[in-house]
């Protein structure tokens, strides 16, 4: 058994993708190991949310959690901002971390694009913060998509200097957990780009919240080429469309991207589209009329929080009291 540590910003628009690559695997994680699930409202301060929409998203990130079947009685569920030791941690690193690391990081390349000299301080030590989070715990792992490697990467190099610096043990390095089964979902509008929550159209993506029509009108919107479908991916190497579509369906009935084109192979795109519509609205629509029930609830979502909180900060205080003497502050 290891523990655990992995998070969601609540910046809105919690898609299909932030489920099939992400909470649908943590669901089955807290089955055989300790975990601790952040919604990580310091991260998505980097892109200045509206506060009121914070809130609500934060929310909303815990009922999807929750209806998601992460169970608050086995896992931590708690806000990143509440345990001040996250920051504190990512400081000290900040001043263990060469600029030089942090350059090479393509995730803030591609969130700067061409506005980096615009780009604000907390963007480009996201990943910093990000080791903060896993090593404040001693996450012996950490559940990661394609995207995260180089992040958690990072979060074992300043594991590594953190010890050297001070000639000590502390932090062990986490291990990634990649699992076979995680999708990387790409847009509904374009197969080369990822799905994501900051693509500017809506149809782009499933939200968890969108209803069963609403699921129905963006997959037959969704780009497709005019050919039929082959019956092995190799087959199809220059149609994104085409394998995003069978991938996502894939995933979502248990299927290899293998298996899915072999089901689909000479078929249409609209026979695939309503099987797959079919498909999504089986695993999503449970899970939305559960987040419609419990955000009726605020308080007894924050009731769930506060219990991660005080689980989360157990730890926490501990962990960071013991770095304070590491690195010489006075225990007053
Ligand atoms: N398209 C995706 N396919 C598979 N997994 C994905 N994840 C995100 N998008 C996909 C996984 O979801 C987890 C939480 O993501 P996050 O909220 O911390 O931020 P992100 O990875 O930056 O997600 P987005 O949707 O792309 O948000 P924006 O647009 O705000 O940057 C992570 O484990 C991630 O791998």
């Amino acid at each position: 058994m290891g523990r655990i540590l992995s998070g969601v910003q609540p910046t809105g628009n919690l898609h299909i993708g932030n489920y099939l690559g992400a909470i649908r695997n943590w669901v089955k994680l807290q089955e055989v190991h300790e975990t601790l699930f952040c919604i990580v409202d310091l991260h998505a301060l980097t892109t200045l949310p509206n506060p009121a929409e914070m809130r609500q998203y934060t929310r909303e990130v815990a009922a999807a959690y929750i209806a998601s079947g992460i169970d608050p009685e086995r896992s931590a569920i708690f806000t990143q901002s509440t345990i001040l030791a996250h920051a504190e941690l990512s400081w000290i690193f900040s001043c263990l971390t060469p600029l030089g690391w942090l350059n090479r990081m393509i995730q803030f390349k591609e969130k700067a694009g061409k506005h980096r000299e615009q780009a604000n301080l907390g963007l480009y030590a996201y990943p910093v913060l990000q080791a903060a989070d896993i090593l404040l715990y001693k996450a012996t792992h950490v559940p990661v998509g394609e995207d995260q490697k180089q992040h958690l990467e990072l979060a074992r190099d300043i594991a590594g200097a953190f010890n050297r610096q001070y000639d000590v043990d502390y932090f062990k390095l986490p291990e990634p957990l990649i699992f076979p089964t995680a999708a990387r979902v790409m847009s509904l509008r374009d197969g080369t780009s990822k799905m994501s929550k900051s693509d500017a159209s809506d149809y782009s993506r499933i939200h968890f919240l969108d209803d069963p029509d609403t699921i129905a009108l963006k997959i037959r919107k969704a780009k497709t080429d005019p050919d039929p479908i082959a019956g092995i991916p190799e087959a199809m190497e220059n149609r994104p469309e085409a394998l995003n579509l069978l991938g996502i369906y894939g995933a979502f009935a248990d299927l290899s991207l293998v298996d899915a084109c072999r089901k689909f192979e000479g078929a249409t795109f609209s026979s695939l589209k309503q099987s797959l519509t079919d498909q999504i609205i089986s695993v999503m629509d449970p899970i939305r009329l559960r987040m419609v029930e419990l955000l009726k609830d605020p308080q007894y979502i924050d009731a769930i929080l506060k219990r991660g909180i005080e689980k989360a900060k157990g730890l926490a205080l501990k962990h960071i009291g013991e770095v304070h003497d590491i690195v010489g502050f006075l225990r007053l």
